[in-house]
C-alpha cells in the first residue's frame, strides 16, 4: 500500500469549497417547470447550466398554473416557466440578463421572453437571429423593455 500523497493546502481548500461554489458565486438555483417532451426547454437549461446556474427541472403537463402562480401577464408567456431568488423568469431569456437581475434586485415580477424567438438562447437554428426583447414584468403586471437582442 502506498502512502496518499497530501493535498496541497490549496487542494483542500477547492475540495471543501466546492459543493459551495454556487452559494460562493452568488447565484440561486433555478427552478424550471416545462412539458417532458419540451426539447428546446432543456435547450434553454443547458445554456444556464454552461453560464453557472444550478438548476431544477420540473417535468408537468401543467405548466400554465405556474405562469398564473407566479403572475406571468397573459399574452406574454413562453413555453418554459421558471423562478428564481423570488422573481419568475418566462420563455428563453438570456442568462445574463438574469445575473442582472438577480444583481439590480428591482421591484418587480421578474423577466419575461414572450414567444419563442429564434437565435435565443436553447432556440439556435443555424445564424438566424430574430430580433427579440426582454421584458420585465412589473408588480402591477404591465412590462417595460430590459434588453434587445
Ligand atoms: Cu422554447
Amino acid at each position: 500500500m502506498t502512502a496518499m500523497k497530501p493535498l496541497p493546502r490549496l487542494g483542500w481548500l477547492l475540495l471543501l469549497l466546492s459543493p459551495l461554489a454556487p452559494l460562493a458565486a452568488g447565484l440561486p438555483v433555478v427552478d424550471v417547470y416545462k412539458s417532458p417532451s419540451c426539447g428546446c426547454c432543456n435547450d434553454w437549461i443547458k445554456h444556464l447550466q454552461a453560464n453557472g446556474f444550478q438548476v431544477r427541472a420540473h417535468n408537468t403537463d401543467d405548466v400554465v398554473s405556474h405562469k398564473y402562480r407566479l403572475g406571468v401577464p397573459p399574452g406574454y408567456g413562453s413555453c418554459h416557466t421558471a423562478e428564481v431568488g423570488g422573481y419568475l423568469v418566462e420563455g428563453h431569456v438570456p442568462a445574463r440578463e438574469i445575473k442582472r437581475l438577480l444583481k439590480e434586485k428591482p421591484k418587480a415580477r421578474g423577466l419575461t421572453v414572450p414567444g419563442m424567438p429564434i437565435g435565443s438562447p436553447g432556440m439556435e437554428q443555424g445564424a438566424r437571429r430574430d430580433p427579440y426583447e426582454v421584458l420585465l414584468v412589473l408588480p402591477d403586471g404591465s412590462t417595460r423593455t430590459y434588453a434587445r437582442y
